[in-house]
């Protein structure tokens, strides 16, 4: 009987070891302790036995049952430690991967434009710069080269702000009608080389289907001792092939800006007709009115009383000059989309602006 006893009891811890699952250590408790195993039912017939034996046999099987039972109760929590190992090893997400959700909303038309033009001019070598929309006369014309006279100073073509004693006594501040202002703190504070450009919010009391009384611009200056009219025509091809086509070309044409001396305005060959004027069709090109050319922007060689108005020897005209260019971001993107209103980008309709996402 004890012979049998200790079989089952090394039977029994054999397959325990064996066994790989907790469901498997379930069947084999069921198996070798539950009601229809051999062992517990030795334990059961004791009584039936002589009863020199009932002791020792009773004690070996009892012995037997609780050392399998032992066995298994350790090696499940053996096989659960490394199941639940396992089952996290499988589950782990990586939360560093994207989402999946499909993506909600999108960029404003003009913010998509102004960092496209912000990405090209960096690409250039660029820096960017921002300024403040509230300025001073100084700095928005007197130190512009702006003629006492010229008629952007007229109280009808700027926003002139309440003089606020609190803020610089009586010095008449105004809504800045260009970003040029800040190109000029740039250069009180700046050493030369300077490449920035000036990207920002504008305000002129002008209400019509191409002008808003808030609008955006990005200015440039590149300012060396050696930066010539030859570096404007190739930075700004560069930026006209960049934002409108590797095909264009542009043009420069004499203008007048108070701040540059000489002053061009720039103008990309058309990128709906080609630059022919005239479309498929045989029809008069929409967007460049047949002439194969559209005026982005504005520029010139700095006005050297611009630079002797910084007062730094470091921006002596004797001994730097450079470029400066000026562009409407809202013109820009009129152009590229093809919109004939810009007030609707003003208007919040989303219908708008997924029609271009
Ligand atoms: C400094 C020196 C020179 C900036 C310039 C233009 C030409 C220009 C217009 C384009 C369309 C303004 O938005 S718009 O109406 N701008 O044509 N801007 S040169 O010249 C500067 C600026 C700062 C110190």
């Amino acid at each position: 009987m004890q012979e049998r006893i200790a079989e089952l009891r090394a039977a029994g811890e054999a397959a325990v070891a064996a066994a790989t699952t907790t469901d498997e250590l379930e069947e084999l408790r069921v198996a070798h302790l539950g009601r229809k195993a051999e062992l517990p039912n030795l334990l059961r017939d004791v009584s039936k036995l002589e009863p020199a034996e009932r002791g020792i046999v009773g004690k070996a099987a009892n012995q037997a049952r609780q050392a399998l039972q032992a066995a298994i109760d350790a090696r499940v929590a053996e096989l659960k430690a490394s199941e639940l190992d396992a089952q996290l090893i499988a589950d782990r997400v990586d939360i560093t991967l994207p989402g999946k959700a499909e993506p909600v909303g999108g960029l404003h038309l003009l913010t998509r434009v102004r960092r496209d033009i912000e990405d090209i001019f960096l690409g250039l070598g660029f820096d960017i710069v921002e300024g403040p929309e509230t300025e001073t006369v100084h700095y928005n014309f007197d130190a512009l080269n702006h003629a006492e006279n010229h008629p952007a100073r007229d109280r009808a073509d700027t926003f002139y702000l309440a003089p606020s004693p609190h803020l610089d006594g009586d010095v008449q501040r105004l809504l800045r009608t260009h970003t040029s202002p800040m190109q000029v703190r740039h250069m009180e504070r700046a050493e030369p080389p300077v490449a920035i450009v000036v990207p920002g919010r504008v305000y002129r009391p002008d209400s019509d289907a191409t002008h808003t009384p808030q609008f955006h611009q990005v200015e440039g200056l590149w300012i060396d001792t050696d930066t010539t009219l030859a570096d404007l025509k190739g930075v700004l091809l560069s930026f006209a092939r960049a934002i409108f086509g590797p095909d264009r070309e542009i043009r420069l044409r004499p203008h007048f800006f108070p701040f540059t001396e000489p002053s061009v305005e720039i103008d990309v060959s058309c990128h709906l007709c080609g630059g022919t004027g005239t479309l498929k069709d045989r029809s008069r090109c929409p967007l460049c009115k047949g002439t194969g050319w559209i005026e982005i922007l504005g520029s010139g060689m700095v006005d050297p009383n611009v630079l002797a108005a910084v007062g730094r020897p470091e921006f002596d005209p004797e001994k730097v000059q450079g470029f400066a260019f000026g562009m409407g971001i809202e013109r820009i993107a009129m152009l590229r989309y093809g919109l004939s209103d810009l007030r609707p980008l003003y208007e919040n309709d989303v219908r708008l602006l997924e029609q271009y996402a």
